[in-house]
């Protein structure tokens, strides 16, 4: 994998300070110069991440009303809202590198931007609940952990907090799940149930198999992602093998055993994660009108807080 050549003569130093900052673990910062493919690779991962956070309220979202107590509701909410924080977090960052939070709003509500495959299947029960946070936040931690050592200041810096908030979250997923399977007999096939749904779609968040992955080898030179795609599948197994015995819950694969180097598994089924990608998952349709009308409906208080700072800037403007 080669560096993409500079464009011109003077970009040659800079691409030179550039690299020896990657080199020497230093951070990018927005006002540093960056080589184009850079700036275009970052954009990309950091909105796609800030579209699954402000997707991946939906499928939660869905049980709020529902939650089996009080305190259950609270907690959800309190979750749900962590994840629109984590969408601000990133798409601010994701700014930094030039492009506005309305183009970015855009490509998602006209479908042409890409959000975390996970968050196109279904929660039918309260179990999912659980399984969302043990698995798919589990599955973020692996993958954002190292993120928070990417090389884009603003991007590891917003990672350090998100990762702080998705442990939480992940225990309070493992904690769902541990109640339920100290439950009745029929609470406990329905948290089996939700894991036996969501273990495949999670394994597929990290994205295709390594030798399939157009971005890694050149993000992992960049030191934005730190782990391949199948590093970090394998981490993941790793740590939800003992977790599993935990629970008392079985992974839905016959073929997972350790082969005393690495994690064997049975073949994931990539052709439904690119259905998925292809926005013909169970739930794309969904989440995306759904995006949609939310942002139609909020239309009133983004025009209400245009005219207030343009009203408040006046103000500053009469006092000075
Ligand atoms: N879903 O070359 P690759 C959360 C795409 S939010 C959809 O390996 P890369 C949470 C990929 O974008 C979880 N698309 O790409 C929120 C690329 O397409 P483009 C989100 C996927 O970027 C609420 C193509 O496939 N986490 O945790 O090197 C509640 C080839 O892939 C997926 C992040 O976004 C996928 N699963 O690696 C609870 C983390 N996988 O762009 C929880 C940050 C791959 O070339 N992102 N694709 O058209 C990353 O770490 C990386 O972007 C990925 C993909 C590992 C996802």
């Amino acid at each position: 994998m080669t560096t993409p050549a500079p464009t011109a003569i003077e970009d040659l130093d800079e691409q030179a300070n550039f690299d020896a900052l990657i080199a020497a673990e230093q951070r990018i910062e927005p006002r540093d110069w960056m080589p184009a493919a850079y700036r275009k690779t970052l954009i990309r991962q950091i909105s796609q991440h800030a579209h699954s956070e402000i997707i991946g309220m939906q499928p939660e979202g869905n049980w709020i009303t529902r939650a089996p107590s009080l305190k259950r509701k609270a907690i959800l909410m309190a979750k749900v809202q962590d994840e629109a924080g984590h969408g601000l977090y990133l798409y601010s960052a994701a700014q930094t590198l030039g492009i506005t939070r309305d183009e970015m709003t855009e490509q998602l509500i006209e479908g042409k931007a890409r959000y975390s495959s996970i968050f196109n299947y279904p929660t039918p029960t309260w179990a999912d609940m659980g399984a969302i946070g043990w698995l798919v936040d589990g599955a973020a931690i692996c993958n954002q952990v190292p993120l928070c050592r990417a090389s884009y200041g603003p991007y590891g810096r917003a990672m350090v907090r998100i990762c702080k908030e998705e442990s939480f979250h992940q225990r309070q997923g493992f904690e769902i799940l541990l109640t339920l399977m100290q439950g009745t007999e029929a609470q406990r096939d329905m948290a089996q149930d939700a894991v036996n749904r969501w273990y495949w779609p999670s394994l597929m968040m990290f994205g295709p198999p390594d030798d399939e992955s157009p971005n890694s080898a050149q993000s992992m030179q960049w030191k934005i992602k730190r782990f391949s795609n199948d590093e970090l599948r394998q981490r993941f197994i790793g740590m939800l093998v003992p977790q599993a015995e935990i629970l008392g819950i079985t992974l839905p694969d016959p073929e997972l055993r350790w082969d005393g180097d690495h994690w064997h598994t049975s073949e994931i089924d990539w052709t439904e994660f690119h259905e998925v990608l292809s926005g013909r998952g169970p739930m794309n349709a969904v989440r995306l009108q759904n995006r949609r009308a939310a942002h139609e409906e909020g239309a009133w208080v983004r025009e209400a807080a245009v005219v207030y700072a343009a009203k408040q800037a006046a103000k500053q403007e009469a006092a000075a």
